[in-house]
């Protein structure tokens, strides 16, 4: 049935402009006043509200085995939470388990996303390099529709890769045109640095942050910069959650290197202090990687935002449930490492961000939306309220407020860490490929009809490489003949 979104504002990246939306099948038709609709079109009441693009968010780890158990929220819990939240679209990661083809491991990915409710794309971790690995990773690109690989530079002994692997991973995506990430953290260092508090007696949740400061997040972010720009291709930055990782990267876009940051909205209202509870559950739910920082690393990370050095807001949403953290008791290094976030980013972000005055509401669909489809390729498909995009939209409800609670929420655990926040500005209709997922605060879709988006290569990964080799950089100087 087609919609009428009508009486609202409509808000993109660029600009805003008072103006109905038609929606009719899978996309948006038309955009204007006065608009002809057809017969039994549903009509949306979006008067004093605000018509974005609905939310992406390019990190979620649903359904994955990690640390002994996997994470509670799946394809279906998650994108419920999503939808509820006014995110249409997550791009989650496929993770092969030691050994496992990256074919198989994009199967199986594909069949948890069978459950989703709302569109999902993919990634591709790395976690470690072979022959295989090189091959495959060229079907993943064309054939599957990963333009993104992951690299872990932390969890030692598992996931992690060296700078060998970086260096070879990094110069295979140039060669197909994908854009490499990484997970920026010194493994070897957050490795000693465990075993050093652990010893000293630091055994629960407060030996976590203790153990992977900001410096090895520093280091590893410059590092993974330097190695991208060895081979000259563009680099995307996960979970940025302090100063020392955004000036690595502001460096870097200074020097016209093409990095991207993404700040997750748990590091932009919570801090360090969670860890100190003296509830040991209380912390332990807090317990991901990075941690949450101290304070002051905030105001640099919304700053980055702001000016423009820090692209995305994401949530790296990997759910453990009180009884899976609790498989650390003893031990902080085996609690699972994870924070859920899909369903409260939007309103979390919009309420500490646009009516703070940090954000403008422009740079608030930036953010969490327009940016992330650019990066990811697949704008203005997505991240765009525009005729012949996709039907991905919410209404969003500045002055509705509520106070989040794990009482209410889609998620599959039983806490949540905005626990009693209070928010102002929420989704009052999201609408996901044409169809209304969520109104009157109930979600009106069923497993299954997400659909997954393959993205193209990202034409900037070879534009890059190719300068890199012809003209930017200064090349050695011939080689010097010695005659004795
Ligand atoms: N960090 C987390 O906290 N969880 C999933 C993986 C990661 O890097
Ligand atoms: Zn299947
Ligand atoms: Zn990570
Ligand atoms: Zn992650």
């Amino acid at each position: 049935m087609p919609i009428l979104i009508r009486g609202g504002t409509v808000v993109n990246a660029d600009h805003s402009v008072r103006a109905d939306v038609l929606v009719d099948g899978e996309t948006i038709v038309a955009i204007g006043t006065g608009l002809t609709v057809p017969a039994g079109t549903e009509v949306i009441d979006a008067g004093g509200c605000y018509v974005m693009p609905g939310g992406i968010d390019p990190h979620t780890h649903l359904d994955m085995p990690f640390m002994g158990t996997s994470s509670a929220d799946d394809f279906e819990t998650g994108t419920r939470a999503a939808l509820s939240g006014g995110t249409t679209m997550v791009v989650d990661f496929c993770l092969p388990a030691p050994g496992q083809s990256l074919l198989a491991a994009y199967q199986e990915w594909r069949h948890k996303g069978e459950k989703a409710l709302s569109d999902y794309g993919l990634h591709m971790a790395i976690t470690w390099w072979d022959k295989q690995v090189h091959d495959e990773m060229e079907t993943c690109v064309k054939t599957y529709g990963i333009n993104s690989y992951k690299h872990f530079m932390a969890y030692k002994g598992s996931l992690m890769v060296n700078d060998d692997e970086l260096f070879q991973a990094f110069s295979r995506c140039a060669g197909l045109g994908a854009l490499p990430m990484v997970h920026a953290e010194n493994g070897d260092l957050v490795w000693q640095l465990q075993k050093l508090y652990f010893e000293r007696g630091y055994t629960g949740p407060e030996g976590h942050p203790y153990s992977r400061p900001p410096e090895v997040e520093g280091e590893a972010t410059n590092r993974a910069i330097v190695i991208a720009d060895m081979i000259g291709v563009p680099l995307y930055v996960v979970h940025t959650s302090c100063t020392q990782s955004l000036e690595a990267i502001a460096r870097a876009r200074a020097a016209g290197k093409r990095v991207y940051g993404e700040p997750l909205v748990q590091y932009l209202v919570l801090d360090e202090s969670e860890y100190r509870s003296t509830d040991w559950d209380h912390a332990a739910r807090r317990v991901m990687s990075p941690p949450f920082r101290d304070k002051k690393h905030q105001d640099a990370l919304w700053a980055g935002l702001a000016n423009g050095t820090l692209q995305v807001v994401a949530t790296d949403h990997c759910s453990f449930t009180t009884q899976q953290k609790r498989m650390g008791l003893g031990d902080f290094r085996k609690i699972p490492n994870g924070t859920a976030g899909l369903e409260d980013r939007l309103p979390v972000l919009w309420t500490h961000g646009v009516a703070t005055g940090r954000l403008t509401k422009e740079e608030f669909v930036a953010v969490t939306s327009a940016n992330i489809a650019r990066i990811l390729n697949m704008y203005p498909k997505k991240g765009r309220v525009a005729v012949g995009s996709d039907a991905d939209l919410i209404v969003w409800d500045p002055e509705a407020t509520k106070t989040i609670t794990a009482a209410k929420q889609f998620s599959a655990i039983d806490y949540n860490v905005f626990e009693g926040i209070a928010v102002t500005g929420l989704p009052v209709v999201t609408v996901s490929r044409g169809r209304i997922a969520w109104k009157d605060k109930e979600i009106r879709l069923e497993p299954g009809d997400g659909t997954y988006v393959p993205r193209d290569p990202f034409p900037a990964a070879h534009v890059a490489s190719i300068t890199w080799k012809e003209a930017s950089r200064p090349r050695p100087v011939g080689r010097i003949e010695v005659t004795p």
